[in-house]
């Protein structure tokens, strides 16, 4: 069944509705008997869809799959003397077939949508949600139709979604503007919304925490960035579900990371609201979250409270040092909003949330080839040779200076 948050009124799973009749944002229930133990999964490959018993689609449903899930959990070495911290890994999303963790909501939400007899799909988005939707509308032979703000989507992403053959619909000012368009044409039953308030794409969005959990057990925090909090409600609700199945035994605590110029959660947390005061011109180069009405906040907002959770807020340039960190020390390549993650890790350990010896996993939720005219502004050395003599002589100065050092 599928349940309002706000007033509880359930609905079938074939219905095609995405939010209640009361406004509230939907949630999948998890049938509490469901049969499951690690061991039943262990012996499946490591991808999303080994917990097919943790994903209540219909049994009958076609799955439309690109592989999705099982990205690598790295653990942090040379960086993490500058964080503060021992004990990090970085669970790296970018490594997910269109490079940004919006696959394994997709595979789940595109499986329902075809099986439900949908034509079109849509969503708004800042660019991921619509690379990785129109991925997956091809695959499954749905169009896809992405409705965007006219400015501040990074070249890659919107690249993916032309390579895949999506229609695109550009609007006036932000993701939050593009996001008010779905809500009216879903109302309207124009075309299949496949933006968080779908509530199919956070059971696929919630696996995330089951590969981590059983990859290293659980840890102390999860951090992850925070835009339209679509994410950071599925690790919660992923969580939530594992200790009631009694996989796990514990939960971690949340922290949720958004940037200086785009963080009504984090407004809200630090005053103690129990509602953010929404934003109408957010600001920050980590366009991924560059989001000012985050539409998941109620899931959010009871994700954070539950696990004692913190928000906390970085700015344009405590991300992009983060993002040279984890690219010049750890050979990770992340795009902006993920490193806002890592800046945040930084930050809480400083104001002494988090104990140095604490087991720490951070989400990096996209590639860092999303946004390459961003990665390729950090800066780099440039030699123009003259001649391969030239060129020759420069190469010999270089390394000379680092085949001379001791370390
Ligand atoms: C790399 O693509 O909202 O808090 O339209 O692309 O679940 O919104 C992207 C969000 C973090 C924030 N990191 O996740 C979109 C979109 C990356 C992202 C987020 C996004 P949510």
């Amino acid at each position: 069944m599928i349940k309002c948050i706000l007033c509880g009124s359930k609905f079938d799973v074939y219905e095609r509705r995405v939010l209640c009749k009361c406004g509230g944002l939907l949630e999948v229930e998890l049938q509490c008997n469901t049969r499951v133990s690690w061991s039943l999964f262990k012996n499946r490959s490591f991808r999303l869809w080994r917990y097919r018993e943790l994903i209540p689609l219909p049994s009958d449903v076609n799955i439309v799959s690109l592989c999705e899930g099982g990205t690598p959990l790295i653990r942090l070495t040379s960086s993490s003397e500058v964080l503060g911290v021992k004990n990090v890994f970085l669970k790296f999303e970018g490594a997910n077939p269109t490079g940004s963790f919006k696959d394994r909501g997709m595979t789940v939400a595109i499986s329902i949508a075809k099986h439900l007899g949908v034509k079109t799909v849509m969503c708004a988005s800042t660019g991921n949600t619509s690379a990785s939707m129109t991925a997956y509308a091809a695959r499954a032979g749905l169009k896809p139709i992405i409705i965007l703000p006219k400015r501040g989507i990074a070249k890659g992403k919107i690249s993916q979604a032309i390579l895949h053959g999506a229609e695109i619909v550009f609007v006036r000012g932000y993701f939050d503007d593009a996001l008010r368009v779905v809500m009216e044409a879903s109302l309207k039953g124009v075309a299949y919304p496949l933006n968080s308030i779908n509530p199919w794409r956070i059971e696929g969005q919630k696996t995330v925490a089951y590969e981590i959990v059983e990859e290293i057990g659980v840890p102390d925090w999860i951090i992850l960035p925070v835009g339209n909090a679509g994410n950071i409600s599925a690790v919660w609700k992923g969580l939530t579900e594992l200790r009631r199945l009694g996989l796990i035994d514990r939960l971690p605590r949340l922290a949720g990371v958004q940037a200086s110029g785009a963080a009504p959660l984090v407004q809200a947390f630090k005053r103690g609201l129990e509602k953010p005061v929404f934003i109408d011109d957010p600001k920050t180069i980590a366009s991924a979250i560059r989001i000012g009405k985050p539409v998941n906040w109620p899931r959010a907002m009871k994700a954070l409270r539950e696990s004692r959770g913190v928000m906390v807020d970085v700015s344009d340039e405590e991300i992009i040092e983060a993002q040279r960190l984890l690219a010049r020390r750890e050979g990770i390549g992340v795009e902006p909003a993920s490193a806002a993650a890592i800046a945040g890790l930084k930050k809480l350990r400083e104001a002494h949330y988090i104990d140095k010896d604490e087991l720490i996993v951070v989400i990096a939720t996209g590639h860092a080839l999303k946004d390459p005219d961003q990665a390729s502004s950090h800066p780099i050395r440039v030699h123009n040779a003259t001649s391969i003599n030239d060129a020759v002589e420069i190469i010999g100065k270089i390394s000379s200076i680092y085949e001379s050092s001791k370390t």
